[in-house]
């Protein structure tokens, strides 16, 4: 069935990237209570991603500066965003939404910017209203390990679990200009001559920030299903997270075709 949304939890909004391994509990049950008054008033989450942060980035930028054995490195990392992924299923379950965990590096086979994952494993999970959830991770590739982030998982899993809308959970209140104004919204089309904003306020460590490559991703995974993305503030929570996946409007950015 077609509608709903697919929520990036982006990591600077859900974790301290000051503080490895460092979740933002109270945001994160903010951002969980607000989920379940939206699905109680009739919203659909058709899937959840969870970003790095303090987790999966702290770790990665670990092993990157070091030259330690590739599969310590996988082992290592994985194992944060499983940790990750766990917080944040137990915070959501506590709001009475049940998620179910799918780790990427098991059904995921990445090409560059396509995560290419074995999205109707997922699908039979949500025919019983538990609602995948995925994260940025790392996998096996060319004899080392490589990442692939949650903002190519977000897209290709509202394309293919029919969701019309991806809402990144960012920790400043969508795409900022160079003047730090909010920029409301942006045709697809345009989003190439954003080269000098920034989406992500969370500075430090990141293995896949940027807005190049985020500008990348959504072109190479975007789909014409998909009526629109929208980045707002998952950290200042005043209801706008209902509005938006009840009333499909809120303060932030939507991109839009
Ligand atoms: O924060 C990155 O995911 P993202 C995941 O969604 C790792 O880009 C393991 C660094």
């Amino acid at each position: 069935m077609a509608g709903g949304f697919v929520i990036k939890l982006g990591g600077s909004a859900i974790t301290d990237k000051s503080k490895p391994y460092t979740v933002r509990l109270s945001i994160l049950h903010g951002i969980a209570a607000e989920m379940a008054e939206a699905i109680a008033r009739g919203a659909e989450v058709k899937g959840v991603v969870v970003g790095g942060g303090s987790f999966g980035h702290y770790v990665a930028t670990a092993y990157s500066e070091e030259k330690s054995p590739a599969g310590e490195a996988l082992s290592s990392i994985t194992a944060s965003m499983t940790e990750l992924a766990l917080a944040v299923h137990d915070v959501l379950q506590s709001h009475g939404i049940n998620t179910i965990i799918y780790p990427p590096h098991a059904f995921c086979r990445p090409r560059d910017l396509k995560p290419n994952c074995a999205w109707h494993m997922v699908s039979a999970s949500i025919e019983l209203n538990a609602i995948p959830l995925v994260y940025g991770d790392a996998y096996p590739c060319r004899g080392q390990w490589c990442i692939v982030s949650g903002d190519e998982l977000s897209l290709e899993m509202a394309c293919s679990l029919g969701a019309e809308y991806v809402a990144y959970l960012s920790d400043v209140d969508g795409i900022l200009d160079p003047r730090g104004n909010l920029v409301t919204s942006i045709e697809l089309g345009k989003l190439g001559s954003l080269k000098g904003d920034s989406i992500e306020g969370g500075k430090g460590y990141d293995v896949t920030g940027g807005i190049n490559r985020k500008l990348r991703v959504i072109q190479a995974n975007w789909c014409s299903r998909l009526k629109g993305i929208w980045i707002i503030n998952g950290t200042r929570l005043d209801g706008r997270l209902v509005r938006l996946l009840v009333e499909h409007r809120a303060r932030g950015t939507l991109i839009a075709p």
